[in-house]
C-alpha cells in the first residue's frame, strides 16, 4: 500500500491526501432514500476486481462498461466486464435470487411493493460487503442510477484523468433507493447561444452524475433557429448562421443527423431529450428566414437583443399551420421520447383570442404525431387535455391556470424562476446571468418543495422538477457549467430524494465534497461562499 499518496495526474495537478478520504455511505447527492451503513463491511476495489452484469442483458452490459470506463483511468486497473464472474455485480430483478425476494437476510426494505425491490425503472438496491458489491434493479436505468451512487462513494481521486496511487475503498452497508419524482430535468437554451453536439454531450455527462433524466433543448427563439427541418432550409441556413444569437455571438445549428446522434447518446445514459419549438411567440428567427410567416408577409429585421414578447405567428393564416405541421412532424420523427414542448410563453404580441385559436390548432397536431405536449404554464389559459404537461416558471406564489390544469388531471413540471432558474445570478457580483427573478445562491436553490410551491398543485400533481438555463449571457461551455454547478445538485436532490431527508446542513456538507471532484473532471463551478468546500 503506498504511503505517500501525493501524486501527479497527467495534467500535472497535484492530487492530495484528502482526495483519498473515505466516504460515508450516505455521502451522496441526491441523498438515497434508505441508507444502512455497516462499517465492518467495506470493500476495496483492487487490481483483480471484475464487473459481472445480468446474464443476457445488452443494456446491463453497457451499464457495466460505463462503470468500468469511469473507474479505469484513476485506478489503472483492467476491470474486465463479463457475465460469468466479478466481485462487482450489476443484476436485474430475477437474476439469481435464491430466496425469491432478492433478500439474503429477509429483512424488510422499508418500501411497499412486496417483492423487495424499489418500484419504478430507476430504483435500485446496493449492497457493499467485504466480499464485493451487488446492485439489483428492476431495469437497466436502476443499474445506471446505482453506478452514479457508486462513483460518489469512491474517494474524489476516482475522477482524476490518470492513475492515482491509493486505496479505492467503498463504505460497507446497504442502500435502497428510488426517485420521488419521475421527471428530473435541465433545460439548455441553444437559441440565444448555440452549443455544439459535443458540448451538449459533455454537459449530459456532468448532469447524469446527479441522476438527471431529462434534457430539454430550447431549439428556437427570436435570435436563432437551431434544428434543421426538411423542406425549410432557410430556418437553419439563415437563422442558424453567422450573426445569430444574442449580440450575434452564438451561431450554429444541429443537423438532423447530429440531433439523432445526440438523442442516442443521451438515451444510452438514460436521458430523454425534450425538444422545444417555441410558438406562437419567440419566432422572430423563423420570420427572418420565411417572411410569409408574418401577419402581413413583410420581412422583419434580424434581432440579437434580449427583448421578449414582440414576435408572433399569425393565428389566422393557414400557412402558419402548414409550417407548424411540417416542423412538428419532423421533430416528432427525430425524437423517440414521449414529449414535444411547444413553448407558449410570453405571447404578448398575440391577442388572447388568437392565442387560444393557435394553441387549439397545435394541440391535435402534436397528438397526431404521437407526442405528449409540454408547454410553459401560460398554455393553461387554454383548455388542455389531461395528457398535456404545463411547466410552471413564474415567481408568483399562485397560478390559477396551472392549478386548474392539475385539477383536470394534468401533471406539472415545476421550474419556479426564483428557485430553479440556472440563469439567475448567484450574487450581485456574479459576472454571468440575469437577475429579474432575484439572486439565487445555493440555499435559495435548495430551500423549497415542489409539492408546496403552488396552491392546488400537490405531490400527486407534480411530474417533477426542471432547472432551465437560458443563454442570453453565456458564451462558452465553461459559462454553462459555472451557472449549473453547484446549484443543479440542489434541484436534483429536490427531485429525487424523499421529502423527509430534506436538510440544508446535511446538503451543504455533502455538496462540499464536490469541489475536488469537479476539479478532477475539469468542470468549472461557482465557489459559493455558502458551502464549506473541501480541498
Ligand atoms: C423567461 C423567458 C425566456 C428568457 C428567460 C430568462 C421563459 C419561460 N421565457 O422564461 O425567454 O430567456 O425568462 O430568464
Amino acid at each position: 500500500m503506498p504511503t505517500d499518496r501525493r501524486s501527479k495526474n497527467p495534467e500535472g495537478a497535484a492530487v492530495s491526501e484528502p482526495a483519498f478520504q473515505r466516504r460515508g455511505l450516505g455521502d451522496v447527492i441526491p441523498v438515497p432514500a434508505d441508507v444502512r451503513p455497516d462499517p465492518a463491511a467495506d470493500f476495496t476495489i483492487g487490481e483483480g476486481t471484475a464487473i459481472r452484469t445480468a446474464p443476457g442483458s445488452a443494456a446491463a452490459r453497457r451499464v457495466g462498461e460505463h462503470l468500468a470506463a469511469l473507474l479505469r483511468p484513476a485506478t489503472g486497473y483492467a476491470l474486465p466486464v463479463g457475465e460469468e464472474t466479478g466481485a462487482i455485480a450489476l443484476l436485474l430483478d430475477g437474476d439469481g435470487r435464491a430466496d425469491g425476494n432478492g433478500y439474503a437476510d429477509g429483512d424488510p426494505d422499508g418500501f411497499a411493493g412486496g417483492d423487495g425491490f424499489p418500484d419504478g425503472d430507476e430504483g435500485y438496491r446496493l449492497e457493499i460487503s467485504a466480499a464485493g458489491v451487488t446492485v439489483r434493479a428492476a431495469a437497466p436505468a436502476g443499474l445506471f442510477a446505482a453506478v452514479q451512487t457508486l462513483r460518489q462513494l469512491l474517494p474524489a481521486a476516482i475522477d482524476a484523468p490518470g492513475p492515482q496511487p491509493g486505496d479505492w475503498v467503498l463504505p460497507g452497508g446497504r442502500i435502497v433507493d428510488r426517485p420521488r419524482f419521475a421527471y428530473r430535468g435541465v433545460m439548455l437554451d441553444l437559441a440565444r447561444h448555440f452549443f455544439t453536439a459535443d458540448e451538449i454531450k459533455s454537459y449530459i455527462d456532468s448532469l447524469v452524475q446527479f441522476k438527471i433524466n431529462h434534457l430539454h433543448l430550447h431549439l428556437t427563439d427570436d435570435q436563432g433557429w437551431r434544428l434543421e427541418i426538411d423542406g425549410w432550409p432557410r430556418l437553419t441556413e439563415v437563422s442558424g448562421g453567422a450573426g445569430t444569437g444574442v449580440d450575434g455571438a452564438g451561431p450554429g445549428y444541429l443537423t438532423r443527423a447530429g440531433y439523432t446522434d445526440l438523442v442516442a447518446y443521451a438515451a444510452e445514459r438514460f436521458v430523454t431529450i425534450v425538444p422545444e419549438i417555441d410558438m406562437p411567440g419567440h419566432v422572430n428567427a423563423a420570420q427572418v428566414a420565411y417572411p410569409e410567416l408574418t401577419a402581413d408577409g413583410v420581412a422583419v429585421a434580424v434581432r440579437t437583443d434580449i427583448e421578449v414578447g414582440y414576435s408572433s405567428l399569425a393565428a389566422g393564416k393557414e400557412e402558419t399551420y402548414a409550417f407548424i405541421e411540417d416542423v412538428v412532424r419532423e421533430v416528432a420523427a427525430l425524437t423517440p421520447g414521449p414529449y414535444l414542448h411547444i413553448g407558449g410563453d410570453e405571447a404578448q404580441a398575440t391577442t388572447a383570442d388568437d392565442y387560444r385559436t393557435f394553441i387549439q390548432r397545435v394541440l391535435p397536431l402534436v397528438a397526431k404525431y404521437g407526442k405528449r405536449v409540454v408547454g410553459w404554464h401560460e398554455m393553461t389559459g387554454v383548455e388542455l387535455p389531461e395528457t398535456a404537461v404545463p411547466q410552471f416558471w413564474a415567481v408568483a406564489a399562485t397560478d390559477e391556470g396551472t392549478a386548474r390544469a392539475a385539477a383536470n388531471g394534468s401533471k406539472v413540471i415545476m421550474s419556479p424562476a426564483d428557485r430553479a432558474y440556472l440563469d439567475m445570478k448567484y450574487t450581485a457580483a456574479s459576472p454571468l446571468g440575469l437577475d429579474w427573478a432575484g439572486l439565487i445562491d445555493v440555499e435559495q436553490a435548495y430551500g423549497w418543495d415542489p409539492a408546496d410551491r403552488l396552491p392546488g398543485v400537490g405531490e400527486e400533481h407534480v411530474l417533477g422538477v426542471e432547472a432551465p438555463l437560458w443563454s442570453e449571457t453565456l458564451r462558452s461551455l465553461a459559462d454553462v457549467r459555472t451557472m449549473t454547478f453547484p446549484r443543479l445538485p440542489a434541484v436534483a436532490e429536490i427531485g429525487w430524494s424523499p421529502r423527509a431527508t430534506h436538510d440544508w446542513q446535511s446538503f451543504r456538507h455533502r455538496l462540499a465534497a464536490f469541489a475536488p471532484r469537479w476539479r478532477n473532471q475539469g468542470i468549472a463551478f461557482h465557489p459559493s461562499s455558502e458551502i464549506p468546500w473541501a480541498e
